[in-house]
This record gives structure tokens, sequence and C-alpha cells, in this order.
């Protein structure tokens, strides 16, 4: 079979890396090279800048019911083709089709239709003073870069696309080298939904170089960026000394917080399904699993149960719940994990090895769901960010004890809250130093609401209003109403 190539989006034309060549894109259920992507350098950053610089005026002055309808029929367009997405999404990623088809690539969809309605009813606002009135022009912030990580390529892509677009600015976008497939048909289907050259442009490759470049780009006014902690200080580094608007959602190791009164099956499925959902690669999973005491043991017999049950291998298999971890470096990087949890104390309950599968999944980057127990929760093991399908387990004494423990890592992006007293909900979510608390649920998103985490979890809020505020400069216009000086 031939190993297709994909090629950069630059001013409504799809060309090839100026002088960069090629970077093999792997598969990580076979291991084996499924595309070739264009390796982009500065020249390449340079030129999709200058033709999203160029393409900005008209745009911005382009009416909203016309922004809003591009989202629409792209929102059409990418719904036509989901079947067709949700494999490229597994294929790219090693994730299960069944999870690309129930929830990135649906919410893709919805992300554009979303940020189109809202766009539309989105109101003014205006401040009456006794001889004078103001209001607030929303302006588009110029060239924004979005780049966009390997988890969830689509979704990530269109939660940041589709405010952009609807607020006037115009777009060079970098996915992850590891996952740029839909992010190549995301740019196909914007040209046949009628988007203006120059407004969406798409440049493939590495982040130190194709990224490095765009976020240091003078003409870049935005950037919004998910990814890892660290890489996300190194953007902030760069972008800071040029006042560029910046929006960070970066890593988590978020605590789901299980109290004995729980309702105990719901919240066995719920925190199985937050530790594990995507490989355990969300940064919103529940990574560390803190059980009062008196439920601990039966808890941990539970998910131990639960997890016999798991089927880990082929990604297109419907029964599979576990697909491939991203990449041969990630693994070893969760792996070398498991190795500093067992010199830390832990014991690991289930899982920790990769799975037996026949060909071709035997080249695949697979690794079983694992369960720790016995770590003190203060050590590496419990407070670093793993980002696979690995959860440590704690019991707590007190509500007090609890918290400590949930707020003690450098993150704070999101937690779970798992009791039937609703007095403790509002007290224990009210104390968590986390950007998102869910109770008695996960992952439970509405799309109006602010996402973004604290402390090393990120910087700003996107979601909803926050996306379109955060996509655009307020500018307030005080007219005076004349009258006796
Ligand atoms: O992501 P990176 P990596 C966490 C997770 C993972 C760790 C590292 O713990 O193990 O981050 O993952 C681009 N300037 N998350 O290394 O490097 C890069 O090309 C500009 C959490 O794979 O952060 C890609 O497009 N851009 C996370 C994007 O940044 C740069 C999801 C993210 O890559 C760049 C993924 C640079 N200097 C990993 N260097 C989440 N928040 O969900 C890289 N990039």
């Amino acid at each position: 079979m031939s190993i297709p190539g994909l090629r950069n989006l630059v001013n409504g034309a799809f060309v090839s890396a100026k002088e960069g060549g090629l970077l093999d894109n792997l598969g990580p259920a076979t291991g084996e090279i499924i595309a070739r992507i264009p390796r982009s350098t500065k020249a390449d950053v340079d030129a999709a800048v200058a033709a999203a610089k160029t393409a900005l005026p008209a745009w911005a002055k382009t009416p909203v019911a016309e922004r809003a309808a591009l989202l629409d029929r792209v929102a059409d367009r990418l719904e036509a083709r989901l079947d067709e997405l949700a494999a490229l999404e597994s294929r790219d990623t090693g994730k299960p089709v069944s999870l690309a088809k129930s929830l990135d690539i649906p919410r893709a969809i919805a992300n554009f239709r979303f940020f189109a309605d809202l766009v539309r009813t989105q109101p003014g606002e205006s401040s009456a003073m006794a001889d004078a009135l103001n209001y607030t022009h929303r302006a588009p912030a110029g060239v924004c870069a979005l780049i966009t990580p390997w988890n969830l390529p689509l979704y990530l892509l269109s939660w940041k696309t589709a405010p952009a677009l609807a607020m006037g600015n115009t777009i060079v976008a970098k996915p992850s080298e590891l996952t740029p497939m839909t992010a190549s048909v995301l740019a196909e289907i914007l040209m046949e939904a009628g988007c203006p050259s120059g407004v969406f442009n798409l440049v493939h490759g590495l982040g130190a170089e194709a990224g490095d470049a765009l976020v240091s780009h003078p003409d870049v006014a935005l950037v919004s960026f998910t990814g890892g902690t660290a890489t996300g200080a190194k953007v902030a580094a760069t972008a800071a000394p040029q006042f560029k608007k910046l929006s960070l959602e970066l890593g988590g190791k978020n605590p789901s917080l299980v109290f004995a009164d729980c309702d105990f099956d719901k919240t066995v499925q719920g925190v199985i399904r937050s530790a594990f959902l995507n490989q355990g690669q969300i940064c919103l999973c529940g990574s560390r699993i803190l059980v009062e005491r008196p439920l601990h043991d039966r808890f941990v017999d539970a998910l131990l149960e639960e997890l016999k049950a798991w089927k880990v291998g082929d990604p297109a298999d419907p029964a599979t719940k576990i697909g491939a971890t991203i990449s041969a470096d990630h693994r070893e990087k969760v792996e070398g994990y498991l190795k500093l949890a067992m010199d830390e104390g832990g014991t690991i309950r289930c899982g920790g090895k990769r799975p037996g599968l026949p060909a071709p999944f035997d080249g695949g980057f697979f690794l079983e769901p694992t369960v720790i127990t016995g770590l003190n929760a203060t050590c590496r093991a419990a407070t670093e960010e793993i980002f696979g399908p690995v959860v440590t387990v704690h019991p707590f004494d007190t509500e007090e004890e609890a918290l400590r423990i949930a707020n003690g890592t450098k993150y704070g992006l999101a937690a779970s809250v798992w009791t039937s007293d609703l007095k403790r909900a509002h007290r224990v979510s009210q104390a968590l130093e986390s950007g998102m608390v869910w109770v008695n649920t996960w992952l439970h998103r509405d799309l109006r609401v602010p996402f973004g985490g604290v402390k090393a979890s990120g910087v700003g809020r996107e979601g909803g209003r926050y996306s379109l505020e955060f996509f655009s400069e307020a500018k307030n216009i005080c007219i005076h109403l004349g009258g006796p000086a």
C-alpha cells in the first residue's frame, strides 16, 4: 500500500515544505508508517503567517452571519464524513474507533455548531452614564497561532478554530507531528466549505521547529496552546516578551475523591472511566484515586474485578476498551513511572505489562491498564503527570486529609468528588485547587462553561463566551452626549 503524503495549507493551496523534507507518521497500534508529513521550517511558517495577515482585514469585516454560516457548513461536512474521520483518528492515535466515533468527532462537529450559534447570539455590552454612553467594541485579536497535542487531535483543533474564525481572526494551526491526519482533512473541508484563502492555514512539523517559529513570529498576535507543562513554559517564555495574548491548557494530575457515602457501583464505573478513557491520555483524567479508608479495600477489589474484563488491543474491535498509547517513547516514559512507583514502595495490583497481541498489533505501543496501591501520596509517582493507563489509589481518613492530598501537586486542572452528602460536595469542591470540579460525574461538559486550570495546569480560560473573549480584543468606546459643560 502506498503511503499517503500530507501537505501544508498556505493561502488556499496545499503545498509541500519549502526546504525541510518529510517526517514519518507512525500508527500507534501497529508501529507502521501510515503517512508522511512536511517537516516545515521557519520559511513555511513565514509564508503561512504572511497569508493570514493579508487575509485578516477582509475576514474581520465579513458579517458575523457569514462567518457563522461557514462554521455550520464545516460542521455539516464533518458530520457527513464521521465514520471516515473516526477511523482516521483511531489510526493516527491508537484510540478505539468506538471512542473516536462517540467522543472525538461528534465533539468536533458540536464545537463548530456551538460557536456558530454563540457568535450569532452574542449580546452587546453598554454602560450608560448621565452624560455619556460606553459600549464595548470587539475586534479580532489578529493572526492566531493554534498549537494542539496528539491526544484529542480534531476535538482540540476544532475547539480553538471555531471561536477564532467566529470572531474574525485568521489562523495558522500547527497540529502535533504525531497526529496530523484529521487536521489535514479539516483543512480540506474548510476549503470546500468556502473559507477564503489565507483565513485558515495549516503547517505541519516539529514543535521545536515549526511550533517555535510560529510562537516567536512577530505578526502572530495570539497563541492558544494545549500540550505538556514543560512545553507550555517554553511557549510562554517566547510569547510573553512580545505581549501576545496567551492561553495555555497544560497537564494535570487530577484527583478523584471517593467518600464512603458514595453510590458505590456508579462511582466505580465513573472513576474507572475517568482513569482510563483514551488510555488515560486526557489532561482531565483522574489518575489519583483517593478513597475514604472504610471503603478503600472494597473499592480497589471492585476496580480490579472490572478491569479483568477490559479488552486491550485492536482499536477497530468494538469490544476494545484500551487502545495503544501514542508512541514508543511515550510508552517508555509511562513504564519508567511504573518502575519508579515500585522503587517508591508501590504494589502493582493489575496490569503493568505490555499485552501479548497477535500481528499486526505486536508492533503497537500497547500497555495494560494498571492499578497501583501502597504509595505514599506525596511521592513522585503519585504527584507527577504520567499520562497513560495508570492510576494510583490512596486511602484517607478525614475530609481535611483528602483535600491535603488532592491539593498536594503542582497541578490544578480538574477533580471529581463522589459523595451523597450535598453540603460536603459544595464544601470540598470549593476547597479544591482546581479549574474544574465534577461531582458524581466526570467529563460531563457543557460547551458554555469555562475550561482551564490553575497552578501548573495553565493560564486563562476557554469555552463559551470565555473563548469569544479570548479570541478578540475588547475596546471601550465612550461617547459624550453633549449638553451643559
Ligand atoms: O507534548 P508537547 P508531548 C503532557 C503529557 C505528555 C507530555 C509531553 O504528560 O507526556 O505533555 O507530551 C508542540 N514551541 N501532555 O511532548 O511537546 C508540539 O509539536 C511551540 C498533556 O507530546 O507539549 C505539539 O503540537 N510548539 C496534554 C504540541 O506542542 C511546540 C496533551 C504539544 O506537544 C514546542 C499532550 C515549542 N517549543 C501531552 N514544542 C494536555 N494538556 O492534554 C512542542 N510543541
